[in-house]
């Protein structure tokens, strides 16, 4: 069974999404980042982790990936490699990690993360106007279709939802209204709410989770 390293309400929800959307056993570990376990597991002692046993995976979507890929005949989230779909699926995951993603976490960082004397508040501003430059790429890309790969849900509409979540969360503007109804359509995911619901039971009892292994 895969055991996961993870916290509510961070990038781990990716990969208990996924996990949902595959409806594959797995078990939550929660810890908070940089605690002495995560550190052993992961040297820069950030979450999620995904242990299966001697692998030991760290980055969000790199575990969303290797689960999709692994997992496809019991739903089908990312493309075969290779093919042009599988690198369309490529190119919206590292759009995503980088021209999406960077302007909200250097917010969320100068804004609530840092210790007050090291946050810069003047580079918010700019951290909304390079968001909004890549959500006006993301709405005239993603047009009229329901998903980033067309009619086909798959762990992009993963990385790209939970970080529209996120944005939205911090009052960022996501834009046009085929961006808002894309969020909307991905959020509402059953097993979104699922991958939630888990989080949240087990962070209600991580001793008893801790004891048990
Ligand atoms: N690129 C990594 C980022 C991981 C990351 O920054 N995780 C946050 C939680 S969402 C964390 O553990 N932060 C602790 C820290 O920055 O020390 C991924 O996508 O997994």
């Amino acid at each position: 069974m895969y055991a996961l390293y993870t916290a509510p309400r961070t990038r781990g929800t990716r990969v208990v999404w996924v996990l949902e959307e595959l409806g594959v056993d797995y078990e939550l570990r929660i810890h908070a980042p940089r605690d002495n376990e995560i550190k052993a597991l992961n040297p820069l002692r950030k979450l999620p982790v995904l242990v299966d046993g001697d692998l030991v995976l760290t980055e969000s979507a790199a575990i969303c990936t290797f689960l999709a890929d692994r997992h496809r005949d019991s739903a089908s989230l990312s493309p075969p490699c290779p093919s042009i779909e599988r690198a369309r699926f490529d190119a919206w995951n590292y759009y995503v990690l980088t021209d999406l993603e960077t302007p909200v976490w250097t917010f969320t960082k100068n804004a609530v993360v840092y210790p007050e004397k090291i946050r810069v508040a003047e580079i918010l501003p700019a951290c909304k106007k390079e968001f909004q430059r890549s959500i006006n790429a993301l709405a005239h890309k993603l047009g009229e279709n329901d998903y980033l790969l067309g009619s086909e849900f798959s762990v992009s509409d993963i990385l790209c939802g939970h970080t529209l979540a996120w944005a939205r969360s911090l009052e960022f503007d996501i834009g046009p209204d085929n961006v808002g109804a894309y969020a909307d359509r991905v959020l509402a995911r059953p097993a979104l709410s699922r991958a939630r619901a888990r989080e949240r039971d087990a962070a209600q009892a991580p001793a008893e989770a801790d004891d048990a292994t």
